[in-house]
């Protein structure tokens, strides 16, 4: 749940970047990294990695301006999506405010798409949090293979397969090109504080 420090007047919320190995997760982050001003993006942390996968997890902080007379800083995780690693999961997960699900328009990897998201429903559970409760945003990374000779799915079949349930927003993306970054975490971002202001007006902090 979304921190507030009232001495330094700051909202501070966990955004987790979900999905599964190899799906592109940390390829947004760098993305985000490399390409946002100074101003608002820290330092990117990178805790133990082998060649590009994440075997604990990636960490950069942003400050995306004032809500209500508070900064907010947005701290964005990413998990490692290998099946074996659900313990670091489970741990970078706690205390989450919202969730980028990244999914792989690789065909192949298909029925790797619906595991993870089954993976995150149960360890959102685990944390006493509801799939559809939580701020959450679908993102269909790696549509730039599409004029690549490698079969990719087609997004109506991910819309069936990840949100026939959810509903939630879902983009398009090439997180490599940096398409769709931008757009799924300011979705994502404004449904956080779009929860936060609601809870603080209610007085729920
Ligand atoms: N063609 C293409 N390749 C991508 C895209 N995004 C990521 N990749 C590649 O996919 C591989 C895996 O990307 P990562 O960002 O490391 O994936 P991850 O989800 O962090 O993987 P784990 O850390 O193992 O969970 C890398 O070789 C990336 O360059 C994309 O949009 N298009
Ligand atoms: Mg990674």
């Amino acid at each position: 749940m979304a921190f507030i420090d009232m001495k330094r007047n700051e909202i501070q919320a966990k955004l987790v970047y979900y999905g599964p190995g190899r799906g592109g997760k940390t390829t947004n982050v760098l993305h985000i990294h490399k390409t946002m001003s100074r101003q608002i993006c820290g330092k990117i942390v990178t805790i133990d990695t082998k060649g590009d996968r994440t075997l604990f997890f990636d960490f950069l902080p942003l400050s995306i301006g004032k809500v209500m007379g508070l900064s907010v800083r947005i701290q964005l995780y990413t998990v490692p999506g290998q099946v074996l690693y659900n313990d670091t999961r489970k741990l970078v997960l706690r205390g989450v405010d919202g969730v980028v699900f990244v999914a792989d328009s690789l065909k192949v990897q298909q029925q790797q798409n619906i595991e993870s998201l089954r993976n995150l429903v149960e360890n959102l559970k685990d944390e006493k949090i509801s799939v559809h409760d939580i701020p959450l945003v679908l993102q269909y990374n790696k549509r730039d293979l599409a004029s690549s000779s490698i079969p990719i799915l087609s997004h109506d079949e991910m819309e069936h397969d990840l949100n026939r349930d959810l509903g939630v927003p879902s983009f398009p993306a090439s997180a490599l090109k940096g398409d769709g970054v931008y757009e799924t975490l300011r979705e994502v971002s404004k449904k956080m504080i779009r929860r936060v202001t609601h809870k603080l007006r209610d007085g729920n902090y």
